[in-house]
C-alpha cells in the first residue's frame, strides 16, 4: 500500500512537470522532501529523470512561492489577506462586469501547467460556463494548435493526436522538434535520447530538419538546415515527390480515406526543384529523403513547434500527415499511431465539452473564427484594448504568464493593465499576475493527489497511473481543484435566479465529493481498458496496486473504429486546408525578405534546466550561467562586427532588446536564435531569476504574425536585425 500524505519513507510519483511523465521516487522524512531520483521501477520511464524532476524539491521549498491569497493594495503594493475574502472579492468583481456587459466580458487565459493536473482539465469548463464567456484563451495557440485542428478535421476530434511509434520505427523524421531536451512534445517518452539511440542500435535513421543543430541534430543520422518557416514549402515538396515519382502506397488506411488526388493537385506546384532555394535545400536532398522516407520498413515524420509556430502552421503540418499517410506510416506500427488511453479523454471530451467545432462564433475584433471553444492568445490584448462592447473587461490569468509568452508581450502587459478586474491562480507572482487584483495559490504538485488525464492520450506506449499526495499540505491550503470549484460556486451563487442556483450549488457540491476519486474511478471502468469491459478490466482500486505505474503495452492499430468523423473515413482533403494552398503557393514565389532592414530570422530555443518562463528561480535549475544569449552564425556575427560575449542589440518591427551574443554555426546564416521565458526584470516576486533576468523574445515578435487557420502564433521567423549595442 503507498504511504499515506507526509509519511516517513519512499514515496512514487509521477513527475508532472513535462509531457515525459517520468516516475520519481521521493524520500520523505516528517513531511518534507529527503531526496528526489528516478523511480527505477516504473516500466516506462525506467528510472529516466530530468534535472526539473529533481527541482520540485526546490519548488516545494521556494521561499518565494506563494502559500497565501494576495490582494492588491491602493498603493499598488500585495498584502495577504484570507481565502474567503479573496475568493468573494474575485466572485463579486467578476460577476459585477458579467451583469453589466455580458458574459464575454470576462475572460480566462489558460497556461501550459493547466494540461497537466486532472483539476485544471476537468474543473476549467466549469467557470467558463459559469461565466457564460467564450473568451477563452490559452497557450495552445501559442504552441500545438495547427495539431489539434487538423486531428478535428483528419479524425474528428480535436485531440485525437498521432504520436510517433519512436520504440519500433524504423526511421524517425523529427521537424522542429528538438525532444532531447524538450523531453518529448506531443510524444510522452520517457528519455528520449535512449530512444532515438535504440533507432539507429537497430539499423534504423533518424533525420532531423533544424534551422539549428540541436541537440537532437547532434544525436541523428543526418541533419538537414531549414531556413526558418520554410517547412511547409519543405514538406509539400516531400509529398510531391511521393506523386511524382510513383511512391504512394497508403495501406490499409486506403479503404477509409478520400481526397488523396486533392492532394496530389494542392502539392503539384511544390516541386522540390520550385522550393529548394527558399528553403535552402537542395531538391536532390529533398527527392532523396522522400525515397528513403517511403522506402524504409517503417517510417514517421513528426514536427513540433518549429512546425507548428508559423504562419503555415496548419498547412505545414497537414503535410506531415500526408507524408505518414500516403506511405503506409498512418496506424501502423512503427508509424503515426494512436494511443488507447485509459481515461479517453479525446471520447470524453466529445461528450462533455463544447471542443469539437471550428467557426461557431469569432472574435470580436478582428473576426478570427473560434476554434475549439478558443480564440488565438495573440488576440488576447486587442480584445482588451479596443473599446466597444463586449470588450474584455475582467481576466482570470490561470497558471500562465502571457507578458512572457505570448507575442508582444508589451502590448499584452498594457492591456493588462488596462483591465477593470484580474484575478490570478498561481503559486508565484510573475511577470503577468503582478498586475492582478488578487492572487490565488494553489498547493504545489505534491501537494495533491494527481491523475493525468491528458499524457496518456498522446503516449507512445499506453499506461496509467495514480499519484496519491507525497507531501501533506499546510492547514487551510487549497488545491487547483478546491480553488475552481469555489470560484464556479461562488459565480452561480451571484449569478443565478433560484432555483438554478440551488441546483448548480448542489452540483459543485456533489463535485466536491466525487472529485477525484470517484470521479477517476469511474472514468476508467468505462474507459477501453475498464471493468465495465470485463472482468480483470481496471478501477481505480486496481490501479492503486501499482504504485510504480502501470504499462498496458505498445500502441495497436485503432482505425478506422476509433475516428470520431461523421462518416467514419478520413477526409484527407479538407476543404479548410485546401483553400489555403493559393497562399502558400503565392508566398513561394513571393520575396523572403519582405521587412526591408531586418534581415535575419529569429528562432527560440529551450534548455534542459527551464521550463518556458517559470523554473527560473529554483537554485538547482538557475546555477551554469546566463542561458539568455543570442546565438549567430560565424559569418553573420563578422559582418556585424560582434564577437562571443559581446552584446547585441535585437530589434523587429515591434521592438529592441540587448542580449549577450555567442557566436556558433550550429545556427543556419541569416538566422539568430533566443530561448523564451526570459525578462524576469519586471518587478516579479522571484528573487533568484531576478538576478540573472534575461530577455523577453516576445518583446520582438509581432502579434499580428499567425497561421489564419488556427490561430497560432508565429513565434518562430520573427524578421529582425542584429547590431552591436551601443
Ligand atoms: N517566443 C516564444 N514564445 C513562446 C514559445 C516559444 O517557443 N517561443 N513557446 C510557447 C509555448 S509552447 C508555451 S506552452 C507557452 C507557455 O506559456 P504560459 O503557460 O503562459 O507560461 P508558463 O511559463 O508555462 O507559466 C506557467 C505559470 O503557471 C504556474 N503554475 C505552474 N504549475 C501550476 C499549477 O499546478 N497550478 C497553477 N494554478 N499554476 C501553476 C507557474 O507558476 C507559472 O506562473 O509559451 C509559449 N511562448
Ligand atoms: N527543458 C524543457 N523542456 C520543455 C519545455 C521547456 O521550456 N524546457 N517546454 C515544454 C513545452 S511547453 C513544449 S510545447 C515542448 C516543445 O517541445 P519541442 O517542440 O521539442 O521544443 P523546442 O526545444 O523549442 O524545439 C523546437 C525546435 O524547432 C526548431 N525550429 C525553430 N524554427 C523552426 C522552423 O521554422 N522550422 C524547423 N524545421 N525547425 C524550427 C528550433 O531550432 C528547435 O530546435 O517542450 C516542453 N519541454
Ligand atoms: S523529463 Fe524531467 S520534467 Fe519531464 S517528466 Fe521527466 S523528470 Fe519531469
Ligand atoms: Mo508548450
Amino acid at each position: 500500500m503507498a504511504l499515506g500524505a507526509g509519511e516517513s519513507g519512499t514515496h512514487y510519483r509521477q513527475c508532472t512537470l513535462c509531457e515525459a511523465s517520468c516516475g520519481l521516487a521521493i524520500k520523505v522524512a516528517e513531511n518534507r522532501v529527503v531526496s528526489i531520483r528516478g523511480d527505477g521501477q516504473d516500466p516506462f520511464s525506467q528510472g529516466f529523470v530530468c534535472p526539473k524532476g529533481l527541482a520540485l524539491q526546490d519548488l516545494q521549498e521556494d521561499p518565494d512561492r506563494l502559500t497565501r491569497p494576495l490582494v492588491k493594495q491602493p498603493d499598488g503594493s500585495f498584502a495577504e489577506c484570507s481565502w474567503d475574502e479573496a475568493l468573494d472579492l474575485v466572485a463579486d468583481r467578476l460577476t459585477e462586469i458579467v451583469r453589466r456587459d455580458g458574459g464575454n466580458a470576462v475572460a480566462m487565459y489558460l497556461g501550459n501547467p493547466i494540461t497537466h493536473s486532472w483539476a485544471t482539465v476537468s474543473l476549467i469548463p466549469g467557470l467558463l460556463s459559469a461565466l457564460g464567456t467564450r473568451n477563452r484563451f490559452s497557450a495552445n495557440t501559442v504552441d500545438q494548435q495547427p495539431q489539434h485542428l487538423l486531428a478535428y478535421l483528419l479524425f474528428g476530434n480535436p485531440l485525437l493526436l498521432p504520436v510517433p511509434d519512436i520504440d519500433r520505427t524504423q526511421f524517425f523524421l523529427c521537424v522542429g522538434g528538438n525532444p532531447a531536451v524538450s523531453n518529448g512534445s506531443i510524444m510522452t517518452a520517457p528519455d528520449m535520447r535512449r530512444r532515438l539511440a535504440a533507432v539507429r542500435e537497430r539499423g534504423g535513421r533518424v533525420v532531423v530538419l533544424d534551422p539549428r543543430r540541436s541537440e537532437t541534430a547532434r544525436l541523428a543520422d543526418e541533419h538537414v538546415a531549414v531556413r526558418p518557416g520554410t517547412d511547409v514549402f519543405l514538406l509539400g515538396a516531400l509529398v510531391h515527390t511521393l506523386f511524382d515519382e510513383g511512391l504512394v502506397r497508403s495501406g490499409r488506411v486506403a479503404a477509409f480515406t478520400d481526397g488523396v488526388d486533392e492532394v496530389r493537385l494542392a502539392v503539384a506546384g511544390l516541386s522540390p526543384e520550385a522550393v529548394a532555394d527558399r528553403c535552402r535545400v537542395s531538391a536532390a536532398v529533398i527527392r532523396r529523403l522522400a525515397r528513403e522516407f517511403a522506402a524504409a520498413p517503417s517510417a514517421v515524420a513528426y514536427g513540433r513547434v518549429g512546425v507548428t509556430q508559423s504562419v503555415f502552421g496548419t498547412t505545414a503540418y497537414w503535410f506531415l500527415h500526408c507524408l505518414n499517410l500516403l506511405t503506409g506510416n498512418l496506424d501502423q506500427a512503427g508509424g503515426a499511431m494512436f494511443a488507447r488511453p485509459a481515461f479517453d479523454l479525446p471520447a470524453l471530451s466529445v461528450k462533455a465539452t463544447d471542443l469539437v467545432g471550428y467557426d461557431r462564433w469569432r472574435s470580436r475584433v478582428s473576426g478570427h473564427p473560434e476554434f475549439a471553444a478558443e480564440f488565438p492568445s495573440s488576440l488576447l490584448a486587442e480584445e482588451i484594448l479596443t473599446p466597444g462592447p463586449g470588450r474584455i473587461r475582467g481576466l482570470v490569468l490561470y497558471a500562465g504568464n502571457p507578458v512572457l509568452s505570448v507575442p508582444d508581450g508589451r502590448a499584452v502587459e498594457r492591456a493588462l493593465g488596462d483591465l477593470e478586474f484580474c484575478a490570478s491562480v498561481d503559486f508565484y507572482l510573475n511577470e503577468s499576475n503582478r498586475h492582478a487584483d488578487v492572487i490565488l495559490p494553489p498547493v504545489p504538485p505534491l501537494e495533491r493527489d494527481e491523475f493525468d488525464v491528458v499524457f496518456p492520450s498522446v503516449s507512445v506506449r499506453n499506461w496509467a497511473r495514480w499519484n496519491p499526495a507525497v507531501l501533506r499540505r499546510p492547514p487551510g491550503a487549497r488545491d487547483d481543484a478546491d480553488l475552481l470549484l469555489d470560484l464556479t460556486q461562488r459565480v452561480h451563487e451571484r449569478l443565478l435566479p433560484w432555483p438554478r442556483r440551488t441546483l448548480a450549488t448542489a452540483a459543485v457540491q456533489a463535485q466536491r465529493r466525487v472529485m477525484p476519486r470517484a470521479y477517476v474511478d469511474l472514468a476508467l471502468r468505462i474507459g477501453p481498458w475498464g471493468a465495465r469491459r470485463g472482468p480483470g478490466g481496471l478501477s481505480l482500486k486496481k490501479l492503486r496496486r501499482h504504485p510504480h505505474g502501470l504499462d498496458l503495452g505498445a500502441l495497436e492499430p485503432a482505425l478506422p473504429a476509433r475516428l470520431f468523423t461523421r462518416d467514419g473515413r478520413i477526409d484527407l482533403a479538407p476543404a479548410v486546408v485546401l483553400a489555403d494552398i493559393p497562399r502558400v503557393v503565392a508566398a513561394l514565389s513571393g520575396e523572403a525578405e519582405a521587412e526591408p532592414g531586418l534581415d535575419l530570422l529569429l528562432i527560440g530555443r529551450r534548455h534542459l534546466r527551464g521550463n518556458n518562463s517559470w523554473m527560473h528561480n529554483l537554485p538547482r535549475l538557475a546555477k551554469g550561467g546566463d542561458r539568455c544569449t543570442l546565438l549567430i552564425h560565424p559569418q553573420d556575427a563578422a559582418s556585424r562586427g560582434l564577437a562571443d560575449g559581446d552584446r547585441a542589440e535585437l530589434a523587429s518591427r515591434i521592438g529592441s532588446v540587448v542580449a549577450p551574443v555567442e557566436v556558433t554555426d550550429a545556427v543556419m546564416p541569416g538566422v539568430v536564435s533566443l530561448p523564451h521565458g526570459y525578462g524576469h526584470d519586471r518587478g516579479a516576486g522571484w528573487s533568484l531569476a531576478a538576478r540573472q533576468p534575461g530577455v523577453s523574445a516576445n518583446d520582438l515578435t509581432d502579434a499580428t504574425r499567425y497561421d489564419p487557420l488556427s490561430g497560432n502564433a508565429a513565434v518562430q521567423g520573427t524578421p529582425v536585425r542584429v547590431c552591436r549595442a551601443p
